[in-house]
């Protein structure tokens, strides 16, 4: 190991923190996830996830963030400040180690190391952050002083410096993402609000204020109620069945917090569950735990105030899910992460936790407020009597065979192959566009569902009455799975469904009504990986006999500019239908040239909220989204 020097020059010892960070330039999607707009947010998270880490250990209560006027991202904390005392054994202070050794800042330990989010097995650490940064800028400020260190791509420039007295305390750290390593360095505010809003929800009593300095836009989120504010929120646009229940528990290191509240007249499920603040979309032992509870209780309560009667069949799951609205976050010391992307709560003492403290605590609420438990429980068994009808209502047209794929519907051109891994089935908007696809697809593994204009609004739909429409039924017989507690995605007949819809308006108005109804009745061929969104070219250009496609205006203008196209030899296509069955397969169906984007759970959920807005029935939310998108608004969330 070279000699430490203290001269400002850093001589050999840097080359070994380049080695330390090298693997994270070399493929920094092994690190966060990948290097586009989403991997970029990353790098956001992992910032924040430290100062939230500081507050949840009762440290900080104030988090700033801020994207700068140049672009730059820096996030400050009023914590202990990161420790810059020189570490004997490494001869660098521990504000540079965490900085550029990999998962140096996330230790794992018991409680009394709080509950690590960054650092643990979901974050990698801020030294990834410093990697993957053309310029890094730490400031501490610790026991009255304030010190600086700058990096560069994870090298530093100098050691900590002590610049000077401060009043402040705590850590803030400002970077310039490497516009050689991300499609885009430019920010997005609303998904970093988004994040924030839900942060300060989780971590009841810290203030977060974000300000976008390029246009002076400022958002302060502050709740006092922790997750029973998260659920407020939540159901802000609905009208409600009483007060938002909420409970509080710590059993044995696991800090439980529950909140729930059911709606009026919808039916839709909300159930959002976390560990240590991070979403786990795909639940886990925290979320059995909280449903058996809430389940078991809901039924015992409606017994011993009769008005389930013996006779009857207990509540299930399903029933009383029905307009639930629940938030379910649980913080423990070193949570196991199960399932496909790790979002998955393997702890089996996590299920007992929280079973304890609503199985307690949610008997005393129905009790202290005798109306809304009714209310809750009539709800329940009317779910329960619909799910009676649906299924006798499926049964029925099962048992004529319409569903169990005997007839596959004669719009369906299927593919020859009959194994579900080869095969791909394409929805296609329109009778025009799929029957190009039907000539131009490879018919050996390539099916097309034609789909006629747009499909049921599954929005307020029932089950019953989604089965009534044919052109869900098409698809559902199509797909082999069936749908609803008959669902089975092994037997699904393609291993790619492939959205292939107008870049227009329609279009985008189907996607998300396909979206919402996947999201909402076949969530398993999402998570699944099997679907997927076709991205047909934007552009057309010809010259002298040779022809281009372009996928983005950026694209359109570089092959504009390298091969000196005239401007009438730019076609914009506004619809699929523009083009020939050849054209359809040599730029959108052709597996080695097309452009397409696998389809995740939150994009789902996303289109499933936004569908919720735009497509729900009041207009105040409508007009609201619309706004906050197109003027610049200061807002108190309180
Ligand atoms: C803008 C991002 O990173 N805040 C942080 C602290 C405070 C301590 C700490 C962090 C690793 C091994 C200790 C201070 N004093 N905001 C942040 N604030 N890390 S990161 O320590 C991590 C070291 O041991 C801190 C006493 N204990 C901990």
């Amino acid at each position: 190991m070279s000699e430490f020097s203290t001269s400002g020059q850093y001589d050999a010892s840097n080359i070994q923190i380049l080695e330390g960070l090298e693997p994270v330039r070399k493929r920094p999607g092994m690190y966060i996830g990948s290097t586009d707009e989403r991997g970029l947010h990353h790098l956001v998270w992992e910032i924040v996830d430290n100062s939230i880490d500081e507050a949840m250990a009762g440290h900080a209560t104030h988090v700033i963030v801020a994207i700068e006027e140049d672009g730059s991202l820096s996030v400050e904390d009023d914590g202990r400040g990161i420790p810059v005392d020189i570490h004997p054994k490494t001869g660098k202070s521990t504000l540079e180690t965490i900085l550029t050794v990999l998962h140096a800042g996330g230790k794992f330990g018991g409680a009394e190391s709080g509950y690590k989010v960054s650092g643990g097995l979901h974050g990698v650490g801020a030294s990834v952050v410093n990697a993957l940064s053309n310029k890094l800028e730490a400031r501490v400020y610790r026991g009255g002083r304030e010190y600086i260190q700058v990096f560069q791509r994870g090298a530093p420039d100098a050691p900590a410096a002590d610049i000077g007295e401060t009043e402040k305390r705590g850590t803030k750290i400002r970077f310039w993402p490497d516009d050689s390593m991300f499609s885009t360095v430019e920010f997005d505010r609303d998904t970093i609000v988004s994040r924030l809003r839900q942060q300060a929800y989780l971590t009841k009593g810290i203030t977060i204020t974000f300000f976008d300095h390029r246009d002076g836009f400022v958002y302060r989120f502050y709740f006092e109620g922790g997750v029973r504010s998260y659920v407020s929120f939540l159901n802000r646009r609905a009208e409600a069945i009483g007060d938002v229940f909420y409970a509080e528990r710590t059993i044995d290191d696991m800090q439980v917090e529950v909140s729930l509240q059911y709606k009026k007249d919808d039916y839709d499920e909300k159930t959002i569950s976390f560990v240590n603040n991070i979403h786990t979309p795909e639940g886990g032992t925290h979320l059995v735990g909280f449903r058996t509870a809430l389940t078991r209780m809901i039924n015992k309560y409606a017994r011993d105030n009769e008005i389930l009667k013996e006779k009857d069949s207990n509540l299930g799951n399903d029933d009383v899910s029905e307009g639930l609205t629940a938030v379910v976050s649980i913080k423990v010391p070193e949570p196991q992460f199960e399932g496909q992307t790790k979002s998955k709560l393997g702890t089996s003492e996590a299920r007992g936790a929280v079973d304890k403290v609503v199985a307690e605590k949610i008997y005393e609420f129905f009790a202290e407020n005798p109306k809304t438990a009714k209310g809750i429980i009539d709800k329940c068994v009317l779910a329960y009597q619909a799910r009676m009808a649906a299924r006798n209502a499926r049964d029925t047209i099962i048992r004529k065979g319409a569903l169990e794929g005997m007839t596959l519907p004669g719009k369906l051109a299927d593919c020859s192959s009959k194994d579900p891994v080869k095969s791909e089935l394409y929805i296609v908007e329109g009778d025009s566009a799929g029957g190009s696809a039907k000539q131009g697809r490879d018919r050996e593994f390539q099916a097309i569902l034609p789909l006629r204009g747009k499909i049921l609004n599954t929005e307020q739909a029932r089950i019953d009455k989604i089965f009534g429409n044919q052109e869900i039924k098409n698809l559902i017989i199509a797909l082999g799975t069936s749908i609803g507690d008959t669902f089975d995605v092994s037997k699904l007949r393609y291993h790619r469904i492939i959205i292939m819809t107008d870049a227009d308006v329609d279009g985008a108005h189907i996607r998300t009504l396909l979206l919402t109804f996947f999201f909402r009745y076949l969530r398993d061929v999402i998570t699944g990986g099997y679907l997927y969104i076709a991205q047909p070219p934007l552009y057309k250009l010809a010259k002298d006999k040779k022809v281009w496609y372009a996928h983005t205006d950026e694209e359109k203008e570089r092959i504009r500019l390298e091969y000196n196209v005239v401007s009438d030899g730019i076609q914009r296509y506004k619809g699929l239908g523009e083009m020939n069955a050849e054209q359809l397969w040599e730029t959108t169906m052709d597996p080695q040239v097309r452009v397409m984007s696998r389809v995740g759970i939150d994009d789902a959920e996303r289109a499933n909220e936004v569908f919720r807005v735009l497509m729900g029935e009041d207009v105040a939310p409508r007009r609201r989204f619309i706004q906050s998108r197109a003027k610049q608004v200061t807002n108190l969330d309180v």
